[in-house]
């Protein structure tokens, strides 16, 4: 083997992989504050060991000095979704960005490997901007749903105590768990549409909430002390049923108005 500094070779990758999980929770936290609703649930990533790389790069035969191109998951993200309709509403977000580039996709949501595995896989190209200069790498992005992943990562850590032999009751058994895993997937997407509903209701709750203990403060802060006390004492008295805590808001809201105004009630 020559003697290439593997340190500096994984230095693009390593810088890839954290730009883009920053890329991708900002997109998350985006999408939840617009939509109420994210198609991520969380991001991951990792670079591979120099080690793993050496054997992946031997099991497809690729020469030593096409590495960058030959093995295109040196860099790899995970994008892990609540529901299978996620992961097509990411691929396309994905496909419209203009600081990556889709090489290919693979879908083994739709075509499973006979592992049993299922995730979606897409490979980019993305521009890395170094001290000498602008390097164009290839990195992987998985995508797949918390049942997906809770199958592969379990496939994955015995294949990797097994070394790839693993007995034959055990890859059985791991088929009918990739089988419960798909079917899982199937009746989380059936009340996809319950769960999404019960998620925004939660987080309209929750930020009305917010606002209106908020403006409780903000009236102290023109001293409208007794008419904060009031409405915290109404606020006491239905947060519990959460009934009236939108007129609770208006009628907060309308006495910072007026309070703005100096204006009394
Ligand atoms: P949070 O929301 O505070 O947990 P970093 O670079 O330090 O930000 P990195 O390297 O991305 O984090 O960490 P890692 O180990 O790859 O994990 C990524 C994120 O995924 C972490 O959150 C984990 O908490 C989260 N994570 C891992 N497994 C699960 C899981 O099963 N469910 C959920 N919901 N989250 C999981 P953060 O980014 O540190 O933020
Ligand atoms: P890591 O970092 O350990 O996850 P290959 O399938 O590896 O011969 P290819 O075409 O490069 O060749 O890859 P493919 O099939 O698209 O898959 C690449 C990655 O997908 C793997 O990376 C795994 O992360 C994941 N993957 C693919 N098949 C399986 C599977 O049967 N079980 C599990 N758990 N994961 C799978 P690596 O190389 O294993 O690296």
């Amino acid at each position: 083997m020559d003697g290439r500094d593997w340190k500096k070779f994984l230095l693009p990758y390593e810088q890839a992989v954290e730009e883009l999980k920053v890329k991708f929770k900002t997109l998350r936290g985006e999408l939840k504050s617009r939509e109420e609703y994210a198609p991520i649930e969380f991001v991951t990533g990792r670079v591979k060991k120099i080690s793993s790389v050496l054997e992946k790069a031997k099991r497809l035969s690729v020469p030593m000095d096409q590495l960058e191109s030959g093995i295109e998951d040196i860099a790899g993200i995970r994008i892990m979704c609540q529901f299978v309709e996620d992961i097509e509403r990411l691929a396309v977000l994905i496909r419209s960005r203009q600081d990556m580039n889709v090489v290919y996709e693979k879908d083994y949501v739709t075509n499973k490997k006979p592992s049993g595995y299922r995730s979606f896989h897409i490979i980019i190209e993305y521009p890395v901007q170094t001290a000498l200069g602008m390097k164009r790498i290839l990195a992987e992005v998985q995508i797949r749903t918390l049942a997906m992943n809770f199958w592969a990562t379990i496939e994955h850590s015995l294949n990797y105590k097994y070394k790839e032999q693993l007995p034959e009751d055990v890859r059985s058994r791991l088929s009918k768990a990739a089988e419960a895993a798909y079917l899982l997937d199937q009746e989380m997407s059936s009340i996809r549409g319950e769960i999404v509903e019960s998620q925004k209701m939660f987080e309209d709750n929750s930020n009305l909430i917010n606002k209106v203990l908020n403006n409780i403060q903000e009236l102290y802060f023109y001293y409208r002390v007794r008419e904060a006390a009031q409405f915290q004492l109404r606020f006491n008295e239905i947060w519990e049923t959460e009934d009236g805590l939108s007129d609770l808001s208006a009628d907060i809201e309308a006495a910072i108005f007026r309070a703005k105004k100096g204006e009394h009630n």
